[in-house]
């Protein structure tokens, strides 16, 4: 692991359809995030949060046309986000971006990829995010990232940063999926890429899982963490804007995060879909500090 850590706040919205989730950045920092990563011999530099395009509550709450709401904003973010990130690296510092939603990953890894060969990715969430317009439900650009960085979808979202294909198929590891909309299952089984559900977690345990997706990246140079905290269960971990029951546990979550920070493959990190607004005293911010905590080598003895 590099031995600062750059925060950079992702305060974007426009990917689904719930405001608040734009405030998440903020809520893990009043979570003592900042503290928190020093606590370990880490140096942690808060950029802020990025600039956000405006929004405006009439288009954000409106129906749109086309099949892709609010794409103009997501991708003006996404190549913001994307600059930053590559900044970031290119400074020999270690991004830990903070969303924000799930679209962000478009900008996020854009930025990464410009600096890997071989880039593996692991996804993180209830959901495989790898919806284009015409197999979405909803409309929401936050429900197609992982798609469009594998060359997909929409122009403008497939292109973020300047070119196309970013993470090849065979570099994923999706975990946590219980939410996959049809078009998603038949593209996963298509495309062969390797998931952990809820059943194989439920039968494998959180252990194997890990150790089988690190040994499953090995062939990777670099590897990005991609995680959706509505991976978790919402009994637990409430205040995320598309809970769905039957989810990964607070506790199997930090296995995970102690497993990668001893595996030391991860090169850069984002944690997404925060919602303040319609969570619990600020409980899931303050999980997502603990999770963080684990990732970056905090120890309980
Ligand atoms: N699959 C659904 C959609 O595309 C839900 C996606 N929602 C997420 N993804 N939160 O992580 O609309
Ligand atoms: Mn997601
Ligand atoms: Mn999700
Ligand atoms: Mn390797």
């Amino acid at each position: 692991m590099k031995k600062t850590v750059e925060i950079i706040g992702a305060p974007c919205a426009f990917g689904q359809r719930k405001l608040g989730v734009n405030m998440g950045p903020n809520a893990m920092r009043y979570a003592g995030l900042v503290e928190r990563i020093e606590g370990t011999e880490l140096t942690v530099e808060d950029k802020g949060n990025i600039a956000s395009p405006a929004i405006d509550m009439k288009k954000y709450r409106g129906e749109q046309e086309g099949g892709l709401r609010n794409l103009e904003e997501v991708t003006e973010f996404c190549e913001t986000l994307c600059d930053e990130v590559d900044q970031t690296i290119q400074s020999g510092k270690f991004p830990l971006v903070i969303g924000g939603d799930h679209s962000i990953a478009m900008g996020t890894i854009a930025g990464v990829k410009r600096h890997y060969d071989n880039l593996g990715v692991i996804w993180y969430d209830a959901h495989g995010d790898l919806n284009i317009a015409d197999s979405s439900p909803s409309g929401n650009i936050h429900g197609m990232p992982l798609r469009a960085l594998i060359g997909e979808g929409h122009p403008d979202l497939v292109n973020i940063g300047g070119y196309q294909n970013k993470v090849k198929t065979e570099n994923i590891v999706l975990i946590g999926m219980r939410d996959l909309d049809a078009g998603e299952k038949k593209y996963i089984r298509e495309a062969g890429i390797k998931t952990y559900t809820m059943a194989d977690i439920d039968k494998l345990g959180m252990q194997k899982v890990i150790d089988e997706t690190i040994d499953y990246l090995k062939g990777t140079d670099g590897v990005h963490l991609s995680l959706d905290v509505d991976a978790l269960d919402p009994v637990e971990t409430p205040g995320t804007g598309t809970c769905v029951p039957g989810g990964i546990t607070y506790r199997e979550s930090h296995l995970a995060m102690e497993m990668l920070h001893d595996a030391n493959i991860i090169t850069s990190m984002e944690l997404v879909e925060v919602n303040p607004l319609i969570d619990i005293n600020n409980k899931t911010a303050d999980q997502a500090v603990g999770l963080l905590g684990s990732f970056f080598g905090e120890t309980l003895l």
